[in-house]
């Protein structure tokens, strides 16, 4: 019998023969990009879920939160995690503003607020929060502290959409917030992203910049392209239609993975608040296993099951050691490592989740930790 491949961030659109006609009807309407009508619905939709007063289809998350940062007119240097997805931190140097790059908490594998207060200077810019793995906890205590000291928050939220913390959706609390409908995401739009914010002349700004710098008819910005093409749009709204179901089978599949991992030594599985959308099967693989992260993932492999390794540390990669030399961040980073970033980089890998796997799936990737780990 051949086993069925598991893959990390393999793509989830059910009623493919639904969209189809839904794409179908797009291309019979001949309004392909610019904003039409599967866009602006989209926007009106994730507005009204949500809660969030304006929200800007964009062409990815990258560009997403390239454009909040120019929109908020940023100079100097921006606070951020460096355990996260190179996107966050590469849109800085686009701007040449300076990455400051702090530790993550070693449970929440996020920021906490205080120790991003004692890294604000009269240099800061802004702080440049992520959400990482859908992880709300620590946004309110950013707003305060980015409150505290006049400056905006943006908020890198690629993996939220859907999330929620208290009564509090992810979206509504940075000046800016940016959500990625990448093919891997939660909500896909192939590729795609949406930009949230309260604030109506951010919103104009948004809007112009994504579109050559155009506001209403007139050249005002040196923009981008960055719109969200009509077919994306299509697929992102089939998808959303389906967010209950996806997020109450994401966390079917998390409980599952709980049963099977609580009982193998050296393995944590990443706790989720009940508000998120369990999107990441994150597991940490600790030395009590037998195995590090990086021969776990080979081990998998051999049996059929793909899984990724998260997070490259930023403050040590390549394009953030070399642009900041000579700086004091790039002192900072050489002399201090942020030691959680760094041993986080080295045991989190994260599992097969999606539609694709069933409780057998889940037993099957259970089975083999527990076979790989008792080696
Ligand atoms: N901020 C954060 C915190 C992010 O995590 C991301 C993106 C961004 C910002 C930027 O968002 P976008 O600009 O992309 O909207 C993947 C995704 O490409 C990336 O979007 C995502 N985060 C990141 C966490 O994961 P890679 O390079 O690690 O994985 P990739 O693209 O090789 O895909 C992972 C696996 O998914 C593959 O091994 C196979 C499977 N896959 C992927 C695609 C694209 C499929 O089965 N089918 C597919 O079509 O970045």
């Amino acid at each position: 019998m051949t086993l069925r491949l598991l893959t990390t961030g393999a793509p989830q659109t059910p009623d493919l023969p639904a969209l189809l006609q839904k794409i179908q009807a797009v291309f019979e309407r001949n309004q392909l990009s610019n904003h039409g009508p599967e866009a602006q619905q989209l926007e009106a939709e994730v507005s009204h879920w949500l809660g969030v007063k304006h929200t800007i289809a964009v062409a990815n998350a990258t560009l997403g939160l390239l454009l909040a940062c120019k929109a908020l007119d940023l100079k100097g240097e921006v606070v951020l995690p460096s355990f996260t997805f190179p996107a966050t931190a590469h849109v800085l140097p686009w701007l040449n503003l300076t990455p400051v790059f702090i530790d993550v908490d070693p449970l929440t594998h996020n920021l906490c607020p205080d120790r991003v207060a004692e890294q604000i200077t009269d240099r800061t810019a802004a702080i440049l929060g992520v959400q990482l793995w859908g992880h709300l906890n620590h946004v309110q205590g950013l707003k305060q502290v980015a409150e505290r000291a006049g400056i905006p928050l943006v908020m890198d939220a690629a993996h939220a959409l859907g999330c929620h913390h208290e009564g509090v959706a992810a979206g509504t609390q940075g000046s800016i917030e940016v959500f990625s409908l990448h093919a891997t995401k939660f909500i896909h739009g192939l590729e795609g992203g949406l930009m949230c914010t309260q604030d109506d002349a951010l919103a104009e700004t948004l809007r112009a910049l994504i579109n050559f710098g155009y506001h209403q008819g007139v050249l005002q910005y040196a923009g981008l392209n960055a719109k969200l093409n009509e077919v994306s749009a299509t697929v992102a709204r089939h998808n959303l239609q389906h967010r209950d179901a996806f997020i109450a089978h994401n966390q079917a599949v998390y409980r599952g993975y709980q049963e099977q991992i609580e009982t193998i030594q050296g393995l944590r599985l990443y706790p989720y608040d009940p508000g998120s959308n369990y999107q990441y099967m994150v597991l940490e693989v600790f030395s009590g296993f037998g195995m590090t992260a990086d021969a776990l993932q080979q081990a998998l492999q051999a049996e059929g099951v793909l899984s990724k390794r998260y997070f490259t540390p930023l403050h040590s990669s390549a394009p953030y050691v070399k642009d900041l030399s000579g700086s004091k961040a790039s002192k900072e980073i050489v002399e201090n490592a942020l030691p959680h970033t760094d041993a986080l980089s080295q045991r989190t890998l994260v599992l097969p989740g999606g539609e694709q796997m069933t409780p057998e799936g889940v037993a099957r990737v259970g089975s083999l930790l527990r076979r790989l780990g008792s080696r």
